[in-house]
């Protein structure tokens, strides 16, 4: 499927309060800096960079049981879901750059709410679906899920900062990779969400991310996965998160981490790795 002169919408939220390690927040900039914005030109996409979001930290916000920041973290996940809905009103395919991925749970919101319909896939080392009853670390990065399954009501206490926020998802609407036989008659055309955790990536590709864990994707599989995203035709919104350049051990190791979040996104939106199918009218021939 075609994507080409369709726009893309780069929205930047520089936002770390979702976990305990700081540097998460120039995620944005870090990416940008890596060369997002030419790359995505470059596949003839018309890219309007919205620049980054402006996060509150709210002084009087007090922990609930052992989660920290919930009501500057549901604030912040408010405000990124208006800005997702606006950006996919409008008509843009939109990548989102974290941040922590406390942030999916106002992405992938605000993204319903223009696209009810939507599925989603989650790319990562981590299910991000603890309750705040079952987190080991109280951090919110690790609870995305919780807070948008349907399934999980019953399970979830009332966290301040997030009284705007119904779970909408089932969990029939949620995959964390990998289908490999789907017949004819499953096949649905649904807007896809992409949520890319980074530390999905094995950490000597992706060092400079906040809770590496060991045993993760090659290259060719992360690059292979987000490849046949794009073939679906149907990516709406993709998060790219847990991007922190403050954790490389050495300035190579974090420039690895952001060209491979370049990476992924370009080939999420149709870079090939064999070329990207621009085809010239004619082949130039020496005079
Ligand atoms: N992330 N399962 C651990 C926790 O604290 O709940 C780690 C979560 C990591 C979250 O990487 O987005
Ligand atoms: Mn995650
Ligand atoms: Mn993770
Ligand atoms: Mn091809």
């Amino acid at each position: 499927q075609q994507n080409r002169s369709h726009s893309v919408a780069i929205l930047g939220a520089p936002f770390s309060k979702g976990q305990k390690r700081r540097g998460v927040e120039h995620g944005p900039k870090a990416i940008r800096d890596a060369g997002l914005v030419e790359r995505l030109s470059n596949l003839d996409y018309a890219v309007h960079d919205f620049g980054d979001l402006t996060f509150k930290h709210l002084e009087k916000d007090e922990h609930f049981m052992h989660v920290p920041f919930p009501r500057t973290v549901g604030r912040a996940n408010k405000l990124l879901s208006g800005a997702v809905s606006g950006a996919v009103g409008a008509g843009h395919t939109c990548i989102m750059l974290g941040g922590d991925h406390s942030l999916a749970i106002g992405s992938v919101e605000g993204h319903a709410q223009q696209c009810p319909d939507l599925c989603l896939i989650w790319v990562d080392a981590h299910a991000d679906i603890n309750t705040p009853l079952t987190s080991p670390s109280g951090n919110l990065h690790g609870q995305s899920v919780a807070f948008l399954l349907k399934d999980l009501q019953d399970k979830m206490p009332e966290v301040p900062g997030f009284s705007w926020l119904k779970p909408f998802l089932s969990a029939r609407d949620l995959v964390y990779i990998g289908l490999r036989d789907v017949d004819p008659g499953e096949q649905k055309q649904r807007p896809i969400h992409l949520s890319f955790d980074i530390d999905a990536f094995d950490p000597s590709l992706a060092p400079a991310t906040g809770t590496p864990v060991n045993g993760g994707l090659t290259y060719r599989e992360g690059i292979y996965l987000t490849e046949e995203i794009h073939n679906t035709g149907l990516l709406s919104v993709m998060d790219v998160v847990e991007v922190n350049p403050t954790l490389g051990a050495t300035p190579e190791a974090i420039e690895a981490t952001t060209s491979l979040a370049v990476d992924v996104v370009a080939s999420a939106l149709g870079q090939t790795r064999e070329g990207a199918h621009i085809a010239f009218p004619n082949i130039p021939e020496p005079k």
